[in-house]
């Protein structure tokens, strides 16, 4: 699937522009302690959200990235959920997903959490699979369960 690996790479790369203010300036600043870890994630950019309408046709299913860690650092203490345009998205409308994780973290894991969707990844080992979710309105939260304190933000749903 060349077209999927495709954008799970372009996917990546945006994550680590829009997430790049979590890892520091320099690379010393990576050692993974938890005390350290940024309190903000990522503020949605002002020109982030496209607004289009985005309703698939029938039968066909959107795919949205759960993204931890960024492409410079796996590690990084990072969490997103971007579209297929590598978009990071605050909101999404209603509807049947293709929810693909990109978890190449040893330390981290991406857990979405709301009505009718409970999924997750293990914090140790990496998971780049999809799951397909169906969302329905109202608020959906994401996690990296060991540092849920500073991994983590929303996702709301729009009916
Ligand atoms: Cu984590």
């Amino acid at each position: 699937m060349i077209s999927t690996r495709s954008a799970l790479a372009t996917a990546a790369l945006v994550a680590a522009v829009l997430l790049s203010g979590c890892t520091g300036s320099s690379p010393d600043d990576a050692a993974p302690a938890a005390d350290s870890a940024p309190a903000e994630t990522a503020a949605p950019g002002a020109s982030g959200e496209t607004g289009a309408a985005e309703t698939p046709a029938d039968g066909t299913r959107t795919t949205l990235m759960a993204v931890v860690g960024s492409a410079d650092d796996p590690e990084a203490y990072a969490i997103g959920i971007l579209d297929e345009t590598g978009a990071l998205r605050t909101s999404v409308p209603a509807g049947d997903y293709s929810l693909t994780f990109v978890d190449r973290s040893q330390l981290h894991n991406f857990h979405l959490m709301g009505e009718g969707v409970d999924v997750a990844t293990e914090v140790q080992g990496t998971d780049e699979s999809t799951v397909e979710v169906t969302l329905v309105a109202g608020t959906y939260e994401y996690v990296c369960d060991p540092h849920s304190g500073t991994m983590s933000g929303v996702l709301e749903v729009t009916g």
